[in-house]
């Protein structure tokens, strides 16, 4: 009996050791106490915040929500920095992640070079109520931005070297851009200007029944960006009639009867039909022209060797 009581007691005290460690690891004071909290009371260390001034560097035309980079912040403190923006110099631009610190874009037409080369403001880091206050800069950096578009336009046969015929479809930022033909048909019926103005080189190939269309290939480079795209001319057909008469002369035997034919006067006419007539004659109503260009004899008896050795007139 007493042996089996002794060993009760063992077991009960075992059970209990055990108990006595657990209770140890739960409810043991902190061996290093937060330095804000220290045990027993006393004076509180407080919190230090240091905000950083950060640069950041991003590409213009970066989408909403692109990051910039993560706002530096660091706390004397194990509890979790929060972040605000206090001020910046373009509403609304940058946002930053209360948590995180990422600063992304949150409005992106305030992200172009051309119009801004630096966003700029405040933020805010805190800990446990303490804050501190910094700068952040954002340098926005430059893309070439040039685009181009097909362009169709119409000019007159026949236009003379440096008209022009019109603007290429360009747009861009920053800097004029450069143009150039790159190719084009017939080749160098057409020149560009330092404006973008597609304009007349070669005169004789702007020639309707010839190459109704001139087509070809323009660039503009801006930078180390170059776009190209297409241009189409359609000439528009003008009436071309060209007229060369040349003197003529002839001679017959007095005497001869109407209608008799003299010649055909020398002309040519192109682009049309012609029609003839005559202007004057140094013998009223002696010749006539028909519809052919023949010269005929209007009237026999003006055709009298005695009475005029010679007739001449124009027609
Ligand atoms: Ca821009
Ligand atoms: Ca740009
Ligand atoms: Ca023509
Ligand atoms: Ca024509």
């Amino acid at each position: 009996m007493k042996k089996f009581k002794l060993s009760v007691f063992i077991t009960a005290s075992l059970l209990f050791g055990i108990m006595l460690a657990c209770k140890d690891e739960e409810e043991a004071p902190t061996p290093n106490p937060p330095t804000n909290t220290p045990p027993g009371g006393g004076t509180t260390d407080p919190v230090v915040v240091t905000a950083s001034d950060t640069t950041f560097n991003i590409t213009e035309n970066s989408a909403i929500g692109t990051l910039i980079g993560n706002i530096r912040a660091a706390a004397s403190t194990e509890a979790p920095l929060s972040y605000s923006i206090a001020s910046q110099s373009i509403s609304g631009a940058v946002s930053l992640d209360a948590s995180s610190g990422k600063l992304t874009v949150a409005k992106a037409e305030a992200f172009n070079f051309e119009e801004n080369k630096t966003i700029s403001g405040q933020y805010i880091a805190t800990a446990e109520g303490t804050s501190d206050t910094a700068q952040f800069t954002i340098n926005i950096t430059d893309v070439d931005e040039v685009t181009t578009a097909e362009v169709t336009d119409s000019l007159a046969e026949n236009s003379a070297v440096g008209t022009v015929i019109g603007l290429v479809a360009v747009t861009y930022e920053g800097d004029q851009p450069t143009y150039a033909i790159q190719s084009q048909k017939p080749a160098g019926a057409v020149s560009i200007n330092a404006k973008g103005e597609l304009m007349v080189a070669v005169s004789a190939h702007f020639d309707f029944e010839t190459n109704a269309t001139i087509e070809g290939m323009y660039a503009a480079t801006l930078g180390a960006k170059t776009e190209s795209a297409a241009f189409t001319i359609h000439l528009v057909d003008v009436d071309e009639v060209s007229v060369t008469a040349k003197d003529i002369s002839g001679s017959i035997d007095e005497n001869s009867a109407k209608n008799t034919v003299l010649g055909k006067v020398d002309a040519t006419v192109s682009g049309g039909t012609a029609t003839y007539k005559i202007k004057s004659q140094s013998v009223t109503g002696a010749i006539s022209i028909n519809d052919q260009g023949e010269l005929t004899i209007a009237d026999a008896s003006k055709f009298d060797y005695e009475t005029n050795k010679t007739i001449t007139g124009e027609y």
